[in-house]
């Protein structure tokens, strides 16, 4: 029989009394909570009476959680009263159970079984105690029930019966709850933005990053707070490192802010910048360029590939000015919807002007032949075509806008052109007038007798009066007391333009010719580009039979 007392202990009925053979067992728990719960229960033990004794049970507890609570047992009714007590606060992280009970007064009694498993009345665990009446078992696991129960021997080794089961549940294991921190993402900083009306921003960098969530899961946004100001807002890139592109709406200026919001599901972190948006005209450019321009000597090549944008032309009128150095230019005046010829002047001049709106000037320049170069007469090596796009204001407060391109252009000319713009200025060059007195290939400007392209060909001065003899020079060749008409003469080596033709004549009449007529005796090499031609007439000379010899220059 039995007695449970749960919330303290009680009075044991009387017939107790009457049960003077029996062990009693209880058990005192605490839960690992905190809560305390009691239960008592008693069992007889078949071992010989000892009559009743009178027991605290607070003196068998083993635990501190048991000492404020006090028996009330009578002795009559407290007799062989056995506590068990069971609890597992105070051994951190090990559950683990004390039990203690009453001792028997048997003078024979020798010691103590217990025995305990995980289901009522089998008990899988026996451990033999002396005459302690204490066990403290560990090692249990956790959130498991157990049952207990004890048995008493003698100093023959007779046991008595199995006292009541005591059950006892371990709580709930000692690991402590898991804390669930989470970090908001974190937002690098972004420098207060200051943009010109109608301009789009660079893509500003920036980053994210969380402490404790997949980037994967992070979302960002961004956001203006004045989206009429602000209407474009476009997040770039990807993982940690985004950028941020925003865009004023047309023509228009002031101030906002945009925030940057990331979020990580929990937590969210917003960063906030000024855009501050200003109202100053904006320069025009060149969004696209022309290539190098090669043209041969006098002739004529296409300046393509020019575009250029404004972003506030609106509705505006815009001067385009194409400048040569050596040469001229013309400007299409047909093009669709391109610029006319009213409103260009020096069309056709080494200075180009038109007065148009942009689109009209882009029109014209997309044309393959929008704008024409020639060189100027006779000029050859490296010229330029400058370009330069005004806006006239359009449209803004801080007054006209430009930008300028340069386009490389190159004038290809041949050997003897390359050695004219060497000898004679540009101004003598560029002025057709002058080709018969100074620059043409017949003028002798140094009044020597030798004109231009024979002063080329032997690598004389055109500017400068020479020796008769200087370059070309005629003589007698002795061959073996046989004498002929020699010549020397100074050739440019490898000279495509021209033939070196070393004539001979008997009167000065008929001149005659080639290898019948005219051997080369030797070439010796001079200076650069020049090498000394040694020829001889085939005809011997004597007092009876003259002979003259001379050379000739021909430019097919
Ligand atoms: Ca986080
Ligand atoms: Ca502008
Ligand atoms: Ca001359
Ligand atoms: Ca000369």
């Amino acid at each position: 029989m039995h007695v449970d007392v749960v919330g303290g202990w009680q009075k044991l009925p009387t017939f107790r009394a009457k049960a003077e053979r029996g062990i009693y067992l209880g058990w005192q728990a605490r839960s690992y909570w905190g809560g305390v719960r009691k239960r008592v229960r008693h069992h007889r033990l078949g071992l010989t009476p000892t009559g009743r004794e009178k027991r605290d049970v607070n003196s068998l507890a083993m635990s501190k959680i048991v000492k404020h609570r006090k028996c009330h047992c009578t002795v009559g009714s407290c007799a062989s009263l056995v506590a068990l007590a069971l609890l597992c606060s105070g051994i951190q992280n090990v559950n683990a159970v004390i039990l203690a009970w009453n001792s028997n007064v048997e003078t024979n009694l020798a010691g103590y079984k217990l025995y305990y498993g995980g289901a009522s009345g089998t008990y899988t665990n026996t451990t033999t105690l002396g005459l302690g009446t204490t066990s403290t078992i560990l090692g249990l696991f956790s959130s498991t029930t157990y049952y207990f129960a004890l048995t008493a021997y003698d100093s023959q080794g007779q046991e008595s019966d199995f006292s009541s089961e005591v059950v006892y549940t371990t709580p709930l294991g000692t690991n402590p709850p898991p804390v669930i921190t989470n970090t908001g993402p974190v937002i690098s900083a972004i420098a207060n933005q200051t943009i010109n009306k109608n301009l789009t921003s660079s893509a500003i960098p920036f980053t994210v990053s969380d402490p404790d969530t997949l980037l994967s899961l992070v979302t960002v946004q961004a956001s203006a707070a004045d989206t009429t100001l602000l209407p474009t807002v476009t997040l770039g890139g990807s993982g940690a490192n985004l950028t941020v592109t925003f865009a004023p709406a047309l023509e228009a200026s002031g101030s906002t802010t945009i925030t940057i919001t990331a979020s990580d599901g929990l937590n969210t972190t917003n960063l906030t910048f000024s855009v501050t948006v200003t109202a100053s005209n904006n320069a025009p450019f060149f969004r696209t360029l022309a290539g190098p321009l090669a043209v041969n000597k006098e002739s004529t090549g296409f300046v393509t590939g020019l575009g250029m944008y404004d972003p506030d032309a609106n509705t505006g009128t815009f001067t385009l000015t194409v400048r040569a150095g050596f040469g001229s230019i013309v400007l299409l005046t047909n093009a669709t919807s391109g610029v006319t010829s009213s409103q260009i002047t020096g069309n056709g001049s080494g200075t180009v002007q038109v007065t148009a709106r942009l689109g009209a000037i882009n029109n014209t320049l997309a044309r393959t032949n929008g704008l024409a170069f020639t060189g100027n007469l006779n000029f050859v090596g490296s010229d330029s075509v400058t370009v330069t796009i005004n806006d006239n204001g359009n449209t803004g407060s801080g007054g006209a806008m430009s930008a300028t391109t340069v386009v490389p252009v190159t004038v290809a000319g041949n050997s003897l052109d390359t050695w004219r713009t060497q000898v004679f200025s540009y101004a003598d060059l560029s002025d057709p007038t002058k080709q018969a007195t100074v620059w043409g290939d017949k003028a002798d400007p140094d009044g020597d007798g030798r004109d231009n392209l024979f002063e080329y060909a032997v690598g004389l001065d055109p500017n400068k009066s020479e020796l008769n003899q200087q370059a070309v020079l005629p003589s007698i060749a002795d061959v073996s007391g046989v004498k002929y008409s020699a010549l020397s003469f100074v050739r440019r080596v490898n000279e495509p333009l021209l033939q070196y033709v070393p004539e001979v004549s008997l009167d000065k009449v008929t001149w005659s010719s080639g290898t019948s007529f005219v051997q080369q005796v030797r070439v010796v090499p001079l200076s650069t580009g020049f090498e000394t031609v040694y020829v001889q007439d085939l005809t011997p000379v004597s007092a009876q039979t003259p002979r003259f010899i001379r050379l000739r220059i021909i430019k097919p």
